[in-house]
């Protein structure tokens, strides 16, 4: 096993190439490109093993997207992406002790998010006392009791916030919302009301529950697919293979993008003969290339159509029976349509009649429809009503509730829908806190806490003391990157649990914490033997996941043990809860999910099913919608298409095909023919024609708002690229700079990524050879 530290070089921008986007995704290249990091950096009896137990049975659930496993799993059942995430996991470079000595912080914040992750693993505790610029070791025990006082010490429980990203398992988010709760705050933000927070609010007021109304076998029963906002080529790849058997099974696909995204269009299968020599399967029969925001007024225009159709054809059109049976709030809805105006709906959606036509044309010829979604649609201003409009549009013509039709959000990180089972949120529902009250015996805290903005707000404003993160980068994921920083760094302490290092650990409150913690590949041997954890996927499947390699280190600890050992050195005895039972024996935590989180009955049993076991959902299942009426409700939403001033685009932030989130794998986005680096920003070539700009030209993108503070990515590389028009897309997340924390879904309180409003500026080309070798590390320049 090598344990050399990787010499980490980053292309400085002068070795950009842009060539030709690809109109198709994975196949062999894939393969061979999710091969050759693992074999170059983890050896490969190491790679092998852990890619031999990806997402099956026996082994450890993919720490990539949420994406669910069939039924019938082929030996290699994972992609190009979560390859990787398994690879920049699973590495055996360790980060030593004399790093922290070497490395002030002040030099680290110079340094890129790229870097940081390169630098390998986590492996034991540090502390940077206040008034100091260095991390130095301490012992699990000192770091545990720094914490615990300074907890402790708050005048209100209120002061702190703990922060989840969806990568935490069934047992340790239990275990953590158990201890914060019992600590006295609903101060639980999470990666969640930045991603599919829209989602939950969008479908629980008119289905009743916030997750996906299919199962996996419903793709291949589909007729029609429409997928609207999401990128599956690179975010969820394996979805392309069962968009590829739902195809042969005779289903049409509809992309909804305002970029031709190159999984959408054709995909070549690597387990498949025509994948690895033909030119693939198509994927999409009609891409509908929407105006960034435009979303909602589709979805309108195409439910108006539904209804004239039927006014044309009374009774052969509707599914009346369903509408009469199980959904409230026709009559509405139809007196609200009648009123859209057909030249608003074209211009916010940037299309021509006769596409919308065409989709109506599809929709109305398919007796079994799936709507799947993510961030394009759930990270703008109307999410939440764009949301409500799909599900308006299936529950019209009985799309809910019946094979191979049903309302699908396709979720992102691999266990955030399960987190949210077992209560990871700031706003969980009484019959929730109930149950933990009575299982536990104490009095929960009953009021609201802090989501992620109002969280980074709470620091800014000295309400919020303590910070403390089970996994993720929030200052990095989150809007307002500045302010976000400046807000961090007013906390009293900040700590965060995680495997590998990132810009939230090098952005600190006065003392901060770095607590190690092992992956989700490796072995978690503890008193009563190994044990394994669960994890619920996008259409609510939930299964466990065993670890296959030692951990990186001696001496590493699991999430559970670290929640464990933290809360007894918090509550003493003050809550009756048996944390030493919790970290020697998981079983004993899904004891209490059993009698605390519903659906969950059984728990130990159930997880030990082959395959684990489905959730329980009252609309997929039997039609039952666990509204305060007791049935489904078809909404009226007010359109506002986003404004966009003369001289100005709409810029989207999204993902390169070499990241996960925050993390950086590479300086490459192959799908759209990027090599080496990341500072670019995407523009129609029309557009670009009538700004007077030209591709391969610099610019500085502006953010246009009224609060006029000052937002700017310096000196980012022109790319002419066929995107709808009046809109841009740069990555994330070197453009969240650019969105300010006030930006903010109505209704959910997600920052509006997608639809932000931006100029651009050009600056002289040779003024510095080289522009973003200097700037921090997100690309970012300060505002000036
Ligand atoms: N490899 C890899 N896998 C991942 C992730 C990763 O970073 N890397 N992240 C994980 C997470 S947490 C998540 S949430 C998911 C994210 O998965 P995606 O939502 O696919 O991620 P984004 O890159 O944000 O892509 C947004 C897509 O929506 C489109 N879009 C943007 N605005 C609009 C709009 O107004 N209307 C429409 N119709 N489309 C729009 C964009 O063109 C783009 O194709 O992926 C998960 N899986
Ligand atoms: N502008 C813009 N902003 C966005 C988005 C966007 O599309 N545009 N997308 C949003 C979305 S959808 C999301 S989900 C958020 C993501 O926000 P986060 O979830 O906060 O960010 P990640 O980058 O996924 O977190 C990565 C870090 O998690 C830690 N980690 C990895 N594995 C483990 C583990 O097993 N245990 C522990 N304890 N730690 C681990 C590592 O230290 C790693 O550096 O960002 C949001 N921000
Ligand atoms: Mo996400």
């Amino acid at each position: 096993m090598t344990r050399e530290h990787p010499s980490v070089s980053e292309p400085d921008d002068t070795d950009l190439e842009v060539t030709k986007p690809k109109d198709w995704a994975a196949g062999v290249p894939g393969v061979y490109h999710s091969m050759k990091p693992a074999l170059e950096k983890l050896g490969v009896i190491r790679t092998g093993k852990t890619m031999l137990a990806l997402n099956q049975k026996d082994g450890f659930d993919c720490p990539s997207c949420a994406w669910p496993d069939p039924n019938h799993r082929k030996a290699f059942e994972f992609c190009e992406n979560g390859a990787k995430a398994v690879t920049w996991e699973a590495t055996p470079v360790i980060i030593e002790s004399d790093f922290w000595a070497q490395h002030s912080i002040d030099d680290l914040l110079e340094k890129s998010e790229y870097w940081l992750g390169m630098q390998g693993r986590l492996t034991e505790p540090v502390y940077k006392p206040a008034g100091e610029n260095h991390y130095r070791p301490i012992s699990w025990a000192d770091a545990f009791s720094v914490l615990a006082t300074k907890l402790n010490g708050l005048k209100s429980p209120d002061e702190a916030a703990f922060y989840t990203s969806g990568r935490a398992s069934n047992e340790a988010a239990f275990a953590y919302q158990l201890f914060v709760r019992a600590f006295g705050t609903n101060n639980l933000p999470d990666c969640s009301n930045m991603c599919h927070e829209s989602t939950g609010w969008a479908m629980g007021q008119t289905l009743g529950i916030g997750k996906a109304t299919i199962s996996y076998d419903d793709f291949a029963q589909a007729d029609l697919i429409i997928i609207m906002g999401q990128n599956p080529g690179t975010n969820h790849p394996r979805m392309l293979t069962a968009l590829e058997e739902a195809k042969d099974s005779g289903a049409e696909i509809v992309a909804v993008n305002p970029l031709p995204e190159a999984g959408l269009h054709r995909y070549k299968n690597p387990q498949r003969v025509k994948g690895i020599i033909g030119r693939g399967t198509p994927i999409a029969d009609q891409h509908v290339q929407i105006r960034l925001g435009g979303d909602m007024a589709l979805l309108q225009a195409v439910s108006k159509k539904v209804l004239a159709a039927e006014a044309q054809n009374p009774g052969t059109v509707l599914d009346h029976e369903f509408l009469a049976k199980y959904c409230f709030g026709l009559e509405d809805l139809t007196r609200h349509l009648n009123l859209l105006d057909e030249q608003t709906v074209l211009e916010a959606t940037g299309l021509e009649e006769h596409e919308i036509d065409e989709l109506a044309a599809r929709y109305l010829k398919a007796d079994r429809v799936i709507v799947t979604w993510a961030m394009g649609l759930t990270q703008q201003k109307k999410a939440v009503a764009t949301i409500k409009e799909i599900i308006n549009l299936l529950l019209l013509r009985g799309n809910i509730g019946k094979p191979g039709a049903g309302a699908s959000p396709i979720r992102g990180h691999s266990n955030v829908q399960g987190d949210r089972t077992m209560g990871i949120w700031e706003q969980m529902p009484p019959a929730f806190l109930n149950a933990l009250e009575r299982e536990f015996g104490f009095e929960p805290p009953r009021e609201h806490g802090a989501d992620a903005v109002e969280t980074i707000r709470g620091l800014r404003d000295g309400d919020i003391k303590v910070f403390m993160a089970l996994g993720g980068n929030l200052v990095a994921a989150i809007s307002d990157t500045n302010a976000a920083e400046a807000a961090m760094r007013g906390a009293e302490m900040t700590v965060q649990v995680s495997t590998k290092l990132n810009r939230s650990h090098v952005v600190t409150g006065a003392e901060a914490l770095i607590l190690p913690t092992m992956g989700r590949t490796e072995i978690d041997m503890q008193t009563s033997g190994p044990q394994f954890v669960s994890v619920e996927d996008t259409v609510s499947a939930v299964h466990p996941s065993w670890g296959k390699i030692d951990p990186v280190a001696p001496g590493l600890l699991s999430e559970v043990a670290i929640i464990s050992r933290l809360a007894r050195a918090v509550l003493d005895d003050k809550v009756k809860v048996d944390w030493d039972g919790f970290e020697q024996n998981y079983d004993l935590i899904r004891d209490h999910i059993s009698h605390v989180v519903d659906g969950c009955e059984n728990y130990n049993q159930k997880i030990r099913q082959e395959g684990g076991f489905m959730l329980p959902n009252g609309p997929r299942d039997s039609r039952t919608f666990p509204t305060p009426i007791g049935k489904a409700i078809l909404t009226v939403n007010d359109l506002e298409p986003v404004d966009r001033p003369p001289g100005t685009l709409i810029l989207q932030t999204l993902r390169s095909h070499d990241q996960f989130n925050t993390t950086i794998y590479g300086h490459n986005d192959r799908y759209r023919g990027i090599k080496n680096g990341r500072h670019v920003v995407f523009v129609n070539p029309d557009d670009l024609a009538e700004l007077g700009l030209i591709d391969g030209q610099f610019v500085d993108v502006h953010g246009v708002f009224s609060d006029k503070i000052p937002r700017v990515l310096r000196k980012f590389r022109l790319v002419s690229y066929p995107t709808a028009r009046g809109c841009a897309a740069a990555y994330y997340p070197e453009a969240n700079v650019l969105v300010p924390l006030s930006h903010l879904a109505e209704g959910s309180n997600t920052p509006v990524s997608k639809a932000v409003i931006v100029r651009l500026d050009p600056v002289e080309a040779d003024a510095d050879k080289a522009p973003n070798a200097a700037r921090n590390r997100s690309g970012a320049a300060l505002p000036s």
